[in-house]
């Protein structure tokens, strides 16, 4: 079973999605999901001009060998660009086996581990009260985990709060420019929003908080230390990971569950913040960490040191992604939960898929293969749009990270 075609497909329904699409000389094609949010071209152009010519006439079923052979084929190894097109061609090559096989792809991961994959959502407002609101409406909904941020008085902005609603939670600008920052205000006020959540509505669901990379390792044990009778599921990216040994600081002060991985590509990104278990959950993500083969090796390595996943799932992540994740959080011992961010009605329709939400869970759905693919003539109508993720700013105006 050869592949006879590699094509990229880059549409913007709202935001930019780009795609790998393979077909076999059986005619049975595969999805990938190849989006860097911000910088979208670079993997296109890494898989069209460089790795598509290469797949032409190889193995589809050859997923391992495949990925060995870009990883190390391509000399310069790991970071963003090279491993989200390496996971574009993965994801791609699993939808084929599945569909070869007649099997949704989490059978050939070993099949169910648990009934219905647990997902958490995003909870934003200016206010607490606003904030309260949108858990109301979560919980009414059957989420059974929420996410919350709100704006923090004497900030223009705050990671997660957008006055901006078409951009709203996702980060996403026409722009780079810019926000300000204040850490001391921020660590003042946010153990309120956790105590006004926990006392209306009790401590029967999972609260997460993401901090976005903004504290240094004392700041961010000093908060975990603060808020540990709130119960939280997660404190999310309290720090920076480049530098794993600083979670050392962060654990050594606080028993609230640490959780980090988002912008990782690579299971040593993270080989030291597990096997040190340093962390409580690990966020890396298909697209971003090498397609399901490399994330599945993360995970298998988490497991042996009690860390569970915690998939990153914003909705600059396309569905091709979800559905993908979806496959790997049903089936393997240690899932944690999802992030699960919708997409936007238009987004749905490019990418139909067999994925539903139902009492707080997803189901990735029983099609073969991932259960989802491209609507190539609908994508054709929304073209790629330049944006950028946000740049953060200190009040005083130094660059900080968003
Ligand atoms: C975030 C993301 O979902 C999350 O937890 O931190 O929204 C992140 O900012 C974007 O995915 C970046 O592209
Ligand atoms: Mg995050």
């Amino acid at each position: 079973m050869k592949i006879i075609d590699a094509r990229v497909i880059i549409t913007c329904p709202g935001r930019n999605f780009v795609t790998l699409k393979l077909t076999t000389d059986e005619g049975v094609t595969g999805v990938g999901d190849a989006t860097l949010n911000g910088r979208e071209l670079a993997v296109a152009s890494y898989l069209t001009d460089h790795v598509c010519p290469l797949l032409l006439g190889r193995d589809a079923s050859r997923i391992e060998d495949t990925w060995q052979f870009l990883y190390k084929g391509g000399y310069w190894r790991r970071g963003p660009v090279t491993m989200t097109a390496i996971a574009a061609v993965d994801t791609a090559l699993w939808d084929i086996k599945g569909k070869m096989a007649g099997l949704p792809v989490y059978q050939l991961l070993g099949g169910r581990s648990r009934d219905g994959v647990t997902v958490y959502g995003h909870a934003n407002g200016e206010t607490v009260p606003e904030v309260l609101d949108e858990v109301a409406r979560f919980l009414d909904l059957g989420y059974r985990a929420v996410r919350v941020q709100v704006g923090i008085q004497g900030i223009g902005s705050i990671y997660g709060v957008s006055p901006d609603t078409a951009h709203r939670e996702s980060g996403y600008v026409p722009t780079a420019e810019s926000s300000d920052w204040s850490t001391a205000r921020y660590l003042h006020q946010i153990p309120a929003l956790f105590e006004a959540v926990r006392e209306r509505f009790g401590f029967d669901f999972a609260l997460l908080h993401d901090a976005h990379h903004r504290l240094t390792p004392i700041e961010a044990a000093r908060l975990g230390r603060r808020v540990e009778e709130y119960q939280l599921f997660w404190l999310e990216d309290l720090v920076p990971a480049e530098l794993q040994e600083g979670f050392r600081i962060i654990r050594q002060h606080t028993t609230t569950p640490l959780a980090v991985g988002e912008v990782f590509n690579s299971i040593w990104d993270c080989q030291q913040l597990i096997t040190e278990q340093l962390i409580d959950f690990i966020r890396a993500d298909v697209v971003h960490a090498g397609g399901i083969t490399h994330l599945r090796r993360i995970f298998q390595l988490a497991d042996l040191y009690h860390v569970r996943s915690g998939s990153h799932g914003a909705n600059d992540l396309s569905p091709v992604c979800l559905a993908a994740a979806l496959h790997l959080d049903i089936s393997i011992p240690n899932f944690g939960i999802q992030e699960y961010m919708r997409h936007s009605a238009e987004t749905d329709e490019v990418f139909p898929h067999a994925y539903s939400f139902a009492d707080g869970y997803l189901h990735p759905g029983e099609v073969p293969g991932l259960g989802v693919d491209i609507d190539e003539e609908l994508a054709a109508r929304y073209p790629y749009q330049r944006a950028y993720l946000p740049i953060n700013r200190l009040v005083d105006g130094t660059v900080h990270s968003w």
